[in-house]
């Protein structure tokens, strides 16, 4: 299979690339190098640094020899500003499947203001739309698969559906896109995302997968394991940080856990290894023309108080002294509430998860500790809020 990785030099994009390389498909990554340019102008950095992309992708042909892998090339575009040059790139190529990381990845990052708020808007969705109108142009047979999130649709007092929702109304039927109540400008920027997709598929009959992620954790892959400096950016910092990365660098340099609220929100979780394996299953597994299918991609779902007390014990048991602090919630989003997700569709193509237990943790926390000298303290605290904080001295309120 040819395959298009738009994003491909980041957090996800870029093991997926490894993933799908030595699979014998062959890659060919698409990035603006947008997200290091985020991380400098908020002052942070990856725990480890990453190297220029074309030097990963010459020492990944290097580790594991040309004859074993598939290529991976490079085409540096901005996939919002130069739609007529995405164009030419895909055509050139003729991908069979396009996976799109390309965006803006942050809640808190398009929560700091109205100009970042823009931005992110700006460059998800102008970016997804110049994508589905060079692929109507230039490859419209091609099978999009698109990250969207699990935070489209928030926190509903029913039971969320994978994308779609039959509904009965006034005695009549129809099948519409589940109802979104998302939590940031970040994740408003997937639900229009989603809204301009699956408008496509109709019209068009582009072929569309929608992948509603959950929060992802880890760095460790079977590719990135398999040879030194082949590694992603791992974020723990206030912005670019998930929840579970965060708590893992907080146990180690000693800070209380970071439980945003009473910690009784619940979300959708999954191992690193297994978005790779979810966006291979939906590749090989194309949606039909004019299909916009939706997978709810996660494997388990925690409340961050649950998420904290494992991280506490694997972190115990590494001889590490952790505490947890409830910290006054820099977001608006719900406490104590409903929280039941289908997620069957990928295991039904056949995903197994990789849990999350003591091992995994505690590989993490290895591999984390071992660079403590690098990870950067004062990026840790959250240092944006979706309203005024409400007291002063902000964060940790208690203990
Ligand atoms: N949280 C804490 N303490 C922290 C950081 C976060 O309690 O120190 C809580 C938040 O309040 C939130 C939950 O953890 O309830 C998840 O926050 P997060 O920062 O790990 O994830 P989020 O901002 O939701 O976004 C991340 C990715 C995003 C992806 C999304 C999936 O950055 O790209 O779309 O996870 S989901 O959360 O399912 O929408």
């Amino acid at each position: 299979m040819k395959i298009c990785i738009l994003g491909g030099d980041g957090y996800l994009g870029w093991p997926t690339s490894l993933h799908f390389s030595v699979r014998g498909h062959e890659v060919l990554i698409i990035d603006n190098l947008g997200k290091r340019g985020w991380e400098r102008d908020c002052g942070i950095r990856p725990l480890h640094a990453i190297p220029p992309l074309a030097e990963r992708i010459a020492l990944w042909q290097r580790t594991k020899g040309r004859r074993d892998i598939a290529p991976i090339t490079f085409e540096f575009c901005d996939i919002v500003g130069s739609g007529e040059r995405l164009r030419e790139i895909l055509r050139r190529f003729r991908p069979d499947t396009i996976v799109h990381y390309a965006e803006q990845p942050s809640a808190p990052y398009s929560m700091a203001s109205c100009e970042r708020a823009i931005e992110t808007q700006h460059n998800n969705v102008v970016g997804t739309l110049n994508l589905i109108f060079a692929m109507r142009e230039v490859c419209p047979d091609a099978h999009l698969v698109k990250l969207g999130t699990m935070g489209e649709y928030g926190t509903p007092n029913i039971d969320i559906e994978e994308g779609w929702l039959d509904i009965e109304h006034n005695g009549r039927r129809d099948r519409v896109l589940f109802p979104k109540k998302p939590g940031s400008f970040y994740h408003l920027s997937k639900v229009h995302d989603s809204a301009n997709l699956e408008f496509a598929c109709r019209i068009w009959g582009l072929r569309v997968t929608d992948l509603n992620q959950g929060v992802v954790y880890g760095m460790a892959t079977d590719e990135i394991e398999g040879g030194k400096g082949l590694h992603t950016s791992f974020h723990y910092d206030a912005v670019f940080g998930t929840v579970l990365n965060r708590f893992i660098v907080q146990a180690i340099l000693g800070m209380p856990l970071t439980i945003y609220g009473n910690g009784t929100q619940t979300r959708g979780f999954l191992n690193i290894c297994d978005t790779l394996r979810c966006v291979e299953l939906a590749a090989l597994n194309p949606a039909r023309r004019g299909e916009f299918r939706v997978f709810n991609q996660f494997t388990e779902q925690f409340s961050m108080l649950e998420l904290a007390e494992r991280v506490v014990i694997a972190a115990r048991a590494l001889g590490y002294s952790v505490t947890t602090a409830y910290t006054e919630n820099p977001r608006v989003e719900a406490e104590d509430h409903y929280y039941n997700a289908k997620h069957q569709a990928l295991q039904d193509l056949g995903l197994e998860p990789h849990l999350l237990d003591d091992a995994v943790l505690i590989g993490i926390i290895k591999t984390v500790a071992a660079s403590k000298e690098q990870i950067d303290p004062s990026t840790v605290l959250p240092s944006i809020y979706w309203r005024e904080p409400k007291a002063e001295d902000a964060n940790l309120l208690h203990a």
